[in-house]
């Protein structure tokens, strides 16, 4: 019934470059109102519906478009020409993160906590099955479970990205679960 492709188009024009072209409003850090740009989308003769705006959000090859926690806001996640700041806005974390790494790194980390060394940022992932991917490109993945309920609280900020990564500063030993040691 509607093209997702078309709309995700007609999404880039107007989150991207044009909100004015039907007249929507854009805060600075690119977020614009669902129900207004539905609504204000059809006056224009582009129909689409809140699930159809989903889907686009989902499916996107690209990942081009993001919802707030909510859902009541939208935008495009890069490519502007307009001129918003869409770095990741803080977020609260679950109670716990992951974090997979290898078992020659882990006298550092004991010392220093996880840095980011040559990254933005420390990754961290929701999820174990990620945490072992990312883990299993240097070799056999050894887990860290994060209290990243605790460090927020104790005042550490974290970032979702858009895919759903979860970054940070760092992150000091302290609040690192290590595995029990199994050196005989
Ligand atoms: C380790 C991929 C010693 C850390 C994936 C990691 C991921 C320490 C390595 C994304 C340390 C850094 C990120 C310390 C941290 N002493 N070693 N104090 N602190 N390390 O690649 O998390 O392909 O920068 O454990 O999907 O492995 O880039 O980080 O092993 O999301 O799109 O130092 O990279 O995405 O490695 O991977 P990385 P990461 P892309």
């Amino acid at each position: 019934m509607k093209n997702t492709k078309q709309i995700s188009k007609f999404l880039s024009l107007i989150l991207r470059h044009k909100p004015e072209e039907i007249g929507v409003s854009m805060d600075s850090n690119g977020w614009v109102n669902v129900d207004e740009l539905i609504e204000k989308s059809r006056a224009k003769n582009v129909h689409f519906d809140f699930e159809t705006l989903e889907e686009v959000v989902e499916t996107n090859d690209k990942q081009r478009f993001a919802f707030n926690e909510s859902l009541t806001e939208i935008r495009a996640n890069q490519g502007h020409s307009l001129a918003v700041d869409v770095r990741p806005e803080a977020t609260v974390p679950p109670a716990f993160l992951y974090h997979g790494t290898v078992d020659r790194f882990l006298d550092g980390i004991r010392q220093q906590g996880l840095q980011k060394m040559q990254r933005q940022h420390v990754h961290l992932s929701k999820d174990l099955e990620t945490a072992i991917k990312v883990a299993s490109r240097r070799g056999k993945p050894v887990i860290l479970k994060i209290q990243s309920g605790e460090m927020q609280q104790d005042g550490h900020t974290f970032y979702r990205s858009a895919n759903g990564v979860w970054l940070c500063e760092q992150v000091p030993a302290l609040y690192i679960q290590f595995p029990t040691d199994e050196k005989a």
